[in-house]
């Protein structure tokens, strides 16, 4: 594990979001500071830790007056790229990026991940496919021994609209535990996702192979995708409450 510290701040004045967010933005420089050069093309996760991330990479764009092309993952990254000036671009132009960064809910030893706590991971696996680096920004919050221990909601599981109680079913049934479908905070109807999708939360109960848990799942009609990231980053960044900076490879 590589430690980089950073500029200094009296933490006993951060209140524990404060603090978060301060590490957000850590891991989000660290990781577009060391991954982000000129002439390449740059995948933009979602989320809040990716907010940084673009901050940082307009910045240095700006400043070093780089040549970047941005790929999004969501609507939000999509509206972040536009918003800051950067040049937007998509898969049928660049099907091939040179780096993606994006957050994630939870992080275990093994690089493998949860996401879509957001409601992006469809999207975000695609992009993240088609890069030949895959960087995971996120707070000291998200480091996991094993998946579970951390984030608590469950697996987030896209599926097709009129699939979701089939899907919900088999799931528990062949896996234990139960897949919810997700509501929005109103309570008035389903998240939808970027693809007019919904989403199961599923609550495991306990899983040993992410690999063979995330194929079989998928491979359950009406599944789109799950928000299981396994084999795929290669890196991530966390910041720390210290104000440092820990690399996981
Ligand atoms: C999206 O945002 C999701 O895949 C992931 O669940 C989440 C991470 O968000 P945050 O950075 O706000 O924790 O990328």
């Amino acid at each position: 594990n590589l430690v980089f510290f950073s500029h200094s701040f009296d933490i006993n004045f951060y209140s524990a979001d404060n603090m978060a967010e301060e590490a957000k933005k850590l891991a989000a420089y660290a990781a577009v500071d060391n991954h982000v050069q000129n002439n390449q093309v740059v995948g933009v996760g979602s989320g809040s830790t990716i907010v940084y991330a673009v901050d940082r990479l307009a910045e240095r764009v700006r400043q070093e007056k780089l040549n970047v092309v941005c790929v999004p993952t969501s609507f939000q990254a999509r509206q972040l790229i536009l918003q800051h000036g950067l040049t937007l671009s998509d898969l049928d132009r660049h099907p091939e990026l040179d780096v993606a960064i994006d957050g994630a809910d939870e992080v275990d030893a093994d690089l493998t991940l949860i996401k879509g706590g957001g409601g992006c991971l469809t999207q975000e696996k695609i992009v993240a496919g088609c890069a030949k680096h895959f960087v995971v920004i996120a707070d000291y919050r998200k480091d996991s021994k094993a998946l579970g221990q951390q984030w608590r909601k469950g697996v987030p599981i896209e599926v097709i609209p009129m699939a979701h109680v089939p899907v919900s079913r088999t799931i528990a049934k062949r896996f234990g535990g139960e897949a919810n479908l997700r509501m929005a905070v109103s309570k008035a109807g389903p998240v939808v996702t970027d693809n007019s999708n919904f989403i199961l939360d599923w609550k495991f109960e306990r899983a040993d192979n992410w690999k063979e848990v995330n194929t079989a799942i998928k491979m359950i009609p009406g599944v789109v995708e799950t928000g299981l990231f396994v084999g795929m980053a290669e890196r991530a960044y966390f910041g720390m409450e210290d104000g440092s900076v820990q690399v996981r490879d």
